[in-house]
C-alpha cells in the first residue's frame, strides 16, 4: 500500500507568501482524524539572528471535508519571518508518514 504523500501545499514549499493566517497540506489520500496533526513552528524573524524554533501559539488544526488536507489556522495572521510546519499523518494502511514544510511571510 501507498503511504500518504504531500502533493502541494499553500503557502508553497520553500516560497515566500503574502501575509496569511492559514496553511493548507495537501496529501495523496485520506488521511485519519486525530492521527494525522501538524505544529506550526517560527524558525526565523526579520532582524533576528539566531531566532530559536518557536512553536507558535493559537494555531488550530483540521482536516479538510474530503480528508485529504491538513489545515491550520492562526487565530492572528502570522508575522513576517520563517517559518516549518512538522506534520504527522495516518493513511489507510495505518502507518505513521512524518515530514516536514518550510515557507516565509513577507
Ligand atoms: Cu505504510
Amino acid at each position: 500500500m501507498a503511504h500518504p504523500k504531500l502533493l502541494s501545499a499553500t503557502p508553497a514549499a520553500n516560497a515566500t507568501a503574502p501575509r496569511t493566517g492559514t496553511v493548507r497540506l495537501m496529501f495523496s489520500e485520506r488521511l485519519m482524524p486525530r492521527l494525522s496533526t501538524a505544529t506550526l513552528v517560527m524558525t526565523g524573524m526579520p532582524g533576528t539572528a539566531d531566532h530559536p524554533d518557536m512553536k507558535m501559539p493559537g494555531v488550530s488544526t483540521t482536516l479538510s471535508p474530503d480528508g485529504k488536507a491538513i489545515v491550520l489556522t492562526s487565530a492572528t495572521p502570522l508575522p513576517a519571518g520563517s517559518y516549518r510546519v512538522d506534520w504527522a499523518v495516518v493513511g489507510a494502511d495505518t502507518h505513521r508518514i512524518t515530514g516536514k514544510h518550510a515557507f516565509s511571510v513577507r
